[in-house]
């Protein structure tokens, strides 16, 4: 059964006779998905067909055919998993605005369905979509645990004050997801299998962010690489963590990203597991606080993105300190080719560009450094930001810009002691790190003349240094 909570509804209307339409946008799966659930739940009781949409948007945030390559052999096992239950994958190329509700129009569906995403892009294609049809539309949290808008009605400050509200609703959401079921309506022999070979052939995103072979996409892969955490190294998590040159972290995010694989799956598979509680509470703690409360920021801050939407105290901080005088000054083209005086920092940007997943640890030394050695807490963000969406898998993803506003405007995080050019921003230094893991080890394992030609991609067959995934 689905907590009724999950729904929201963004355009209410009389129900009308037809197809039930679930257009698939963040949460690229058919197992554990309570979008797809609840959509089928209706074309159950209506007795309509029902059918899952997913459209191709020619650019998205940055994003080039690394994070395009790896969503779509995603949602080629989409298609597989959803044909063995009889519901058909439908394929739409280009503006959702205009596709969506062509397609509603083209098949006269009854009942519109989609997942929620608190990204302005995504929100202001719903908006749009709601004023172009006539029938009812939900919107299904299928990406958080406990729903972003049951978790909290306003922005949070930090972990401390959403982690009691959603411990409180923790029961009543973890709770087991009910398999999809076969529909009995064959509608999917009214369309033809996707020919992927010619969508992947028709992208036109920038191909010079080559794919990477370390991590296999897909809900199977993704369920590999969990269970092979949990069995490996979950048990390490609470103490190597922080350590760049250890494999203590599980590898999930590109999956949870691009909703291969379900939050609510993974918290439930690790809590099962019979491993050391502080292991098992270090990684919840990550997993479903810290990501949840990243959702809230974005969902409740509409300068998610911007020096705007740091807290007062930040912006002031920063302000008083724009003029201080920065010991270096990059511009994005030297950061991009990983050329500043920091091994380590340049050696944190190699691992990024050649395997399109930094270290956690890392991400908060890269940013902050970014800071420093830019002209203005702007142009950081700025750069972070582009960086980040451009080479991660993960990017373009509110955990990223939480991640990028918390090392560089201090979101979710408290002053500290006053410095040059960061004020009370937390700092972060190299002697810092020296004394939490091997810093050389790191550098070695990714020092950037091995790695990148003269333009900034990854030479070739020398893409990963990283652990491989189970799932490849
Ligand atoms: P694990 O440590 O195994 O964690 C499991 C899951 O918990 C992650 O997949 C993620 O969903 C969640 N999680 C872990 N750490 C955090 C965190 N600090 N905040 C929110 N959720 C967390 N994460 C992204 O998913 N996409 C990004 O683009 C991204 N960019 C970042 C940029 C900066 C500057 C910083 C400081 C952090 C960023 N993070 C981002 C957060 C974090 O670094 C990654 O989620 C994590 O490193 C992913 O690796 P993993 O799945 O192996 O992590
Ligand atoms: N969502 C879509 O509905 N259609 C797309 O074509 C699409 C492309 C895409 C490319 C890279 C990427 O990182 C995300 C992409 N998304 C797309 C959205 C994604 O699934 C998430 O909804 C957001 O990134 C939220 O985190």
């Amino acid at each position: 059964m689905i907590d009724q909570s999950r729904i929201r509804t963004i355009r209410q209307g009389e129900p009308k006779a037809g197809p039930v339409i679930y257009w698939m946008s963040r949460d690229q799966r058919a197992h554990d998905n309570w979008a797809l659930l609840h959509a089928q739940g209706i074309a159950r009781r209506t007795r309509q067909p029902l059918a899952v949409v997913f459209c191709l948007v020619p650019h998205f945030l940055d994003a080039a055919i690394r994070q395009y390559g790896f969503m779509v052999r995603g949602l080629e096992e989409v298609e597989s998993a959803l044909r063995r239950k009889n519901i058909p994958l439908i394929l739409l190329f280009g503006d959702p605005i205009k596709e969506i509700p062509r397609s509603v129009t083209t098949h006269h569906a009854g009942h519109l369905v989609t997942d929620f995403n608190p990204l302005r892009i995504s929100r202001s294609w719903k908006e749009r979509i709601a004023a172009r049809i006539d029938i009812p539309f939900d919107e299904v949290d299928t990406h958080n645990i406990v729903p972003c808008w049951e978790a909290s009605s306003k922005l949070e400050f930090g972990a401390y004050t959403i982690r009691p509200k959603i411990k409180r609703l923790l029961s009543r959401f973890l709770t087991e997801i009910p398999p999809l079921r076969s529909e009995k309506h064959n509608w999917k022999e009214s369309f033809p299998p996707i020919d992927w070979k010619g969508a992947r052939a028709s992208l036109q995103v920038d191909s010079r962010v080559a794919e990477v072979e370390w991590i296999r996409p897909g809900e199977a892969a993704a369920r590999k690489t969990l269970h092979s955490f949990i069995s490996n190294h979950l048990k390490q998590f609470a103490e190597w963590r922080n350590d760049p040159t250890q494999e203590a972290l599980s590898n999930l995010s590109p999956y949870l990203h691009f909703g291969q694989i379900s939050p609510q799956r993974v918290a439930l598979e690790v809590r099962k597991r019979k491993q050391p509680h502080a292991a098992i509470d270090a990684f919840l703690e990550e997993h479903i606080v810290r990501r949840e409360l990243s959702d809230n920021f974005c969902f409740y801050n509409p300068a998610y993105d911007s020096f705007e939407g740091f807290p007062a105290w930040a912006q002031k901080t920063l302000n008083e300190h724009r003029k201080d005088k920065r010991e270096y000054i990059y511009a994005l083209e030297q950061f991009e080719l990983a050329r500043t005086h920091d091994p380590l920092w340049n050696a944190a940007q190699t691992q990024m560009i050649t395997t399109g997943k930094m270290h956690g640890f890392m991400r908060m030394y890269w940013a902050k450094k970014i800071l420093e050695w830019t002209s203005s807490p702007e142009e950081a963000l700025a750069v972070t930001i582009y960086l980040n969406d451009r080479y991660e898998l993960d990017g373009r993803d509110p955990n990223g810009y939480v991640g990028a506003a918390w090392s560089i405007g201090g979101v979710h995080d408290q002053a500290w002691g006053e410095r040059p050019v960061f004020g009370k921003v937390r700092y972060m230094n190299f002697a810092g790190c020296k004394r939490k893991f091997d810093v050389d080890a790191y550098i070695q394992r990714y020092t950037a003349d091995r790695h990148l030609r003269g333009d900034g991609q990854p030479a070739k067959g020398d893409l990963c240094h990283t652990r491989r995934s189970s799932g490849s």
